[in-house]
């Protein structure tokens, strides 16, 4: 964090001393148009640092992490996903070790009247359909279906969550959701 202001510090002080260089010397010529072009480069300097975060997406308002284990659980019972964030991630870590066919996760986002019966569905779809049943309209989001050491994502539009809840997340794995599920909600 204390590094940010540092390096847009130096940035900017590199955005200066381009600035003071051509000035001086206009015999140049060529380097001239170039200046012109300095403004640009506070921006330019804002965009490095802004995808500097080199920390997981988790440090991100718009995104969270959820993990999944051998043990059936998800390491959340709740999502918040702040109204300002046009877009929502969810990266889910699957942390265990146990085979996708066996223990396999994913995150679904439905109402939570429609849990049991996308589940259900789901469970009839099989493992080839990520065990969701194809075309569920009432499946506002997923990420695929993952097995121990993956990781997979989901990014929805956050207005989803907007009316018609409550909402809940859940895995759609064979006799998983009864355990792995959690409200998700704007906030
Ligand atoms: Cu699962």
């Amino acid at each position: 964090m204390t590094a940010r202001p540092t390096l847009l510090a130096s940035g900017f002080l590199l955005v200066l001393a381009g600035c003071g260089d051509p000035a001086p010397t206009p015999p140049a010529g060529g380097p001239v148009p170039e200046s012109a072009s300095t403004p640009a480069a506070p921006v330019a300097a804002v965009e490095p640092a802004a995808n500097e975060g080199t920390e997981p997406s988790t440090d991100t308002a718009c995104a969270v992490e959820i993990e999944g284990n051998d043990l059936m659980q998800f390491n959340r019972d709740a999502i918040a996903v702040p109204a300002t964030c046009e877009r929502f991630t969810i990266t889910l870590r699957h942390t265990g070790q146990m085979p996708v066919a066996t223990m396999g996760h994913n995150v679904v986002i439905t109402r939570e009247s429609d849990m049991p019966a996308v589940a259900a569905d789901g469970v009839g779809a099989g493992l080839d359909a990520g065990y969701l049943k194809p075309g569920d309209d009432r499946i506002l989001a997923h990420s695929d279906l993952v097995g121990g050491g993956a990781i997979t994502s989901v990014t929805f539009p956050s207005a989803k969550l907007k009316e018609g809840g409550p909402y809940v997340f859940f895995c759609s794995f064979p006799g998983h959701a009864p355990m792995m599920n959690g409200r998700i909600a704007l906030e």
